[in-house]
């Protein structure tokens, strides 16, 4: 019986101490934004993936505001991050001086329009005032959609970047108030409109039927495709680009359409 238990305990910490020098060396810690429900469903199948076809632990980090994922990436507290489209990490590399790279594509989220007081455009009244993101993509974006809105006429067109300057026409003399992304949606109590990157939309929970305008996907979207981020030095790393693989599968497209049946994700790679 001794000889037994000598052994079994010699095979616990054989396979524990295995078990764990291999979930040390493939683990990988991603950057993603606050979780929601819907979001955690899709990267939970994405972490199914990774472990059953590649023996690789995904780990994440949540981050509440898109100017902290990058900064972790980049002083190497996580591994990847998988929040932004190209339009925002162009604008972040050059803003920082950095050059992290697209490592694969993941989703596109159109941004919508939102209102708590009017049901449409058409009834946002003269001189109110509408939220935007104030970071540079984002808020181009954010213009671009308040143009085919009809609201306002720009003198930029295609992926070139617009800022209130830039506006030519502005009929109703709306004032436009930028806000920090993470901002826009609770400052729907307090504003006529606002532009909401749909992850905080998801996150504040606002209710669908306050989207009064969704953004077209046209030509010009390759821009608003999400993402997945390395640094340059990492760009061939194998197990990160086993990450990708496992994100890019029918079982992913599956979860982001269950999640978001109305669209508001749609696989983009
Ligand atoms: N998921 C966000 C979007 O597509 C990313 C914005 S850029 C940080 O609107």
């Amino acid at each position: 019986a001794i000889v037994v238990i000598v052994v079994v305990v010699a095979g616990i910490i054989g396979v524990t101490s295995h078990k764990k020098s291999s979930a040390n060396s493939k683990t990988v810690n991603i950057g993603i934004m606050t979780s929601t429900k819907q979001d955690d469903a899709i990267w939970k199948v994405v972490s199914k993936t990774a472990k059953d076809k590649y023996g690789i632990t995904l780990k994440f980090t949540h981050f509440t505001d898109y100017t902290q994922p990058n900064k972790a990436l980049q002083n190497g507290s996580i591994d990847l991050d998988a929040f932004q489209h190209y339009a925002f990490l162009n604008e972040w590399n050059q803003a920082n001086k950095t050059d992290l790279v697209s490592i694969g594509d993941t989703m596109i989220s159109p941004i919508h329009i939102y209102s708590s007081k009017y049901k449409d455009v058409k009834d946002i009244p003269d001189n109110a005032t509408v939220a935007v993101p104030n970071d540079a993509s984002n808020e181009s974006r954010a213009l671009y959609v308040l143009k085919s809105a009809g609201l306002i006429k720009l003198d930029v067109s295609g992926d070139a970047l617009a800022t209130p300057k830039d506006v030519t026409e502005n009929p109703k003399h709306l004032v436009i108030k930028e806000l920090d992304a993470a901002q826009t949606a609770r400052a729907l109590d307090s504003v006529a409109a606002s532009v909401v990157n749909f992850n905080y939309a998801t996150a504040a929970k606002l209710p669908e039927n306050q989207s009064i305008y969704a953004e077209p996907i046209n030509k010009d979207s390759a821009q608003w495709i999400n993402l997945i981020a390395a640094k340059k030095s990492e760009k061939n790393n194998k197990i990160y680009k086993e990450v990708v693989k496992a994100y890019e599968t029918a079982a992913t497209k599956k979860a982001i359409k269950e999640q978001y049946p109305t669209g508001g994700e749609l696989p983009a790679w």
